[in-house]
């Protein structure tokens, strides 16, 4: 419900039409899913401030040496969380983000509106996250179309099996599973592995969360995974570009 109301006001502060005049609608968006087809790494690297499982990560950094630190790297795509009451972030870390680095972007959000995906592309994103543990198969297919339309990859995010089975639907480019429960914050590689082989060829798959060394990915490849969303693990750091080099 509060996402609802902020939502809201943003409509009313900048209306739909504003944000698809912006210069960044203008920009030809980069596919993430097919730079990870083609990947080694596959690294995705996150920003993020704080969380509601860990609190403060870390506060003293700036976006732009993040950003700028992990393209150094050599990373495959960038996520920013833009939720402020959560996570500490805003859309002027995804726009600080998109001025900084030519990586494709993440807006890492929890999407309920189409308003939100116009906001994506007018603030610099290349993909969109949408979680199924909080949509309908009705709003995914409604949103995740919205957004291809917008030449805008889709990453949907699931959990347990009945959501992968809900959420399967040609609009969407990448699967994302998520090792940790946002109910109980318990984090385990071991959803990635039970879940990888109930994912369809056609999708890319990504490892998210909890992912703190390179044997964890090493132990996810086997089971099909090109993508591995990182964001504690760097972002606890001093220099998360440096550490997410090694
Ligand atoms: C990163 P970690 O454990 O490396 O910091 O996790 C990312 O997967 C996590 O931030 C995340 C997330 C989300 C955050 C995954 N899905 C949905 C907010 C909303």
């Amino acid at each position: 419900k509060d996402k609802r109301i902020e939502v809201d006001l943003r409509k009313s502060i900048i209306p739909a039409k504003q944000l698809e005049q912006s210069v960044l609608f203008e920009r030809e968006t980069i596919s993430l899913s097919k730079k990870l087809r083609h990947s080694k790494s596959g690294i995705i690297a996150e920003h993020k401030r704080r969380s509601p499982s860990k609190s403060v990560i870390n506060h003293n950094l700036n976006v732009q040496d993040v950003a700028s630190g992990y393209e150094n790297a050599g990373v495959c795509g960038m996520s920013v969380l833009t939720d402020g009451k959560y996570f500490g972030g805003s859309l002027d870390d995804l726009l600080i983000a998109r001025a900084s680095s030519n990586l494709p972007l993440l807006r890492k959000e929890f999407i309920i509106d189409e308003y939100q995906i116009l906001e994506a592309k007018a603030y610099g994103a290349d993909v969109i996250l949408l979680i199924a543990a909080i949509l309908t198969r009705d709003e995914i297919k409604q949103f995740s179309e919205f957004a291809k339309q917008l030449n805008l990859d889709v990453l949907l995010e699931v959990h347990s099996e009945a959501e992968l089975h809900k959420s399967i639907m040609p609009s969407l480019d990448m699967l994302g599973v998520n090792n940790r429960n946002l109910k109980t914050f318990e984090v385990s590689l071991e959803t990635s592995k039970q879940l990888s082989q109930l994912i369809p060829d056609d999708f890319v798959k990504v490892s998210e969360s909890g992912i703190s060394s390179v044997e964890a990915i090493k132990e996810l490849k086997p089971y099909g995974y090109k993508g591995f969303l990182i964001g504690e693990n760097f972002m606890k750091t001093d220099n998360p570009g440096a550490s997410a080099t090694e």
